[in-house]
């Protein structure tokens, strides 16, 4: 199963400020050199309708915003993190293995959980798109099918909100006529001398002589192309092994009442905890991140000899927080966060193919 987010910053900055839901938005990051240079990150669907897309210079788009009721904003990417975070969460728990790709997408293995039966894969996306959308208010777009690269190309398929899935005997009639470009993993260079070979579709990829294929691009590379166009992909979904983990929260409002925070902290350590059972980590440092109405973040740690008791980064961020508070009697916070680092992984035994 693949899995992406639509529109995933601009739905978020959406969700979040009602004076602009419904309207076309336009998510910047301003490089600062003068107030209009930089780039668009992502825009909403109705933005897009207006041709405003992700990597076009913001001079461009408020030219072609101009006169519309359009929102720029700035990104706010410790936001959209902690937003992934938890959706990433929800997943993993609904996967027999999860490999994160990016920000805002995922491919899952169910095989194990679903016992390789596509209905009841398609009963673990519905409820993945239920909890996303009850939990988050965002919507994803899924798609399904006995490979990484399929289950991709189908989550492409039908945006916003799309759930696509294809059987084995539908890959080849669903791939055939996607050009080469359309195809996930070939890039403008490759498609370029594609198009030079006369190679336009993925059908006429498949049929194009293989050892021509190799003479051009060599054999590993012919074969992962000529694979592409059939739909072919071995690759496991691999979960990435992870530097340390976080969990942010926003405070209901901003305090520096420290029974209020502590109860947020206690709120993310329960969350954390099924992290850390999930990945069967250990940790050597617990840290805690506060973020004020100012928004100024300050990080603060403690090492201690390697654990996996939860208790831990729950007694240590409280001893850490009293410390901020005193060092800080002035601020209020807005939203705090824990984090271990110094991670160590147990070896999990997976399937034999594995090693
Ligand atoms: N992003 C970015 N610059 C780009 C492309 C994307 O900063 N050139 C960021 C903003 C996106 C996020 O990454 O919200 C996810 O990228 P996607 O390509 O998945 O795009 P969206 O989620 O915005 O839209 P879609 O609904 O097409 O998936
Ligand atoms: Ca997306
Ligand atoms: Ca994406």
């Amino acid at each position: 199963m693949h899995v992406d987010l639509d529109s995933f910053y601009a739905s978020l900055e959406e969700n979040r400020n009602s004076a602009i839901r419904g309207k076309p938005i336009v998510v910047c990051v301003y490089s600062g050199r003068t107030e209009e240079s930089g780039a668009v990150s992502t825009s909403n669907y109705k933005a897009r309708a207006l041709g405003i897309k992700a990597g076009m210079p913001i001079i461009l788009a408020k030219r072609i915003a101009k006169g519309k009721d359009v929102t720029f904003l700035p990104v706010d990417m410790d936001y959209y993190r902690e937003v992934s975070d938890r959706i990433m969460d929800l997943m993993e728990d609904e996967s027999d293995i999860m490999e994160q790709v990016g920000i805002d997408e995922a491919y899952l293995d169910v095989t194990e959980r679903t016992n390789g039966d596509l209905d009841k894969a398609i009963e673990i996306a519905e409820k993945i798109k239920e909890k996303i959308t009850s939990q988050e208010g965002l919507t994803a777009s899924v798609g399904i099918s006995s490979n990484k690269f399929v289950a991709k190309m189908a989550s492409d398929f039908q945006k916003p909100d799309g759930l696509t899935v294809l059987k084995d005997g539908e890959i080849i009639p669903f791939l055939e006529n996607f050009k080469v470009s359309k195809l996930h993993g070939i890039g403008d260079k490759t498609t370029k001398s594609l198009n030079e070979l006369g190679i336009e579709t993925a059908r006429d990829l498949s049929s194009y002589d293989l050892k021509e294929l190799e003479e051009m691009f060599g054999k590993n590379k012919a074969r992962l192309l000529h694979d592409k166009s059939l739909g072919i992909d071995d690759s496991p979904v691999e979960p990435k092994e992870k530097k340390q983990l976080s969990r942010i929260g926003t405070l209901k409002e901003d305090t520096k009442n420290i029974d209020i925070i502590f109860e947020k902290i206690f709120e993310l350590s329960k969350d954390m905890e099924q992290r850390i059972i999930k990945n069967n980590v250990s940790f050597r440092t617990v840290s805690l991140i506060t973020i004020d109405s100012e928004l100024k973040t300050q990080t603060k740690s403690e090492t201690m000899p390697l654990t996996k008791e939860i208790q831990k980064v729950v007694s240590v961020s409280k001893e850490l927080l009293e410390k901020y508070l005193r060092e800080n009697p002035d601020r209020k916070l807005r939203r705090v966060g824990i984090r271990i680092s110094n991670l160590e992984f147990s070896k999990i035994q997976r399937t034999l193919d594995e090693f």
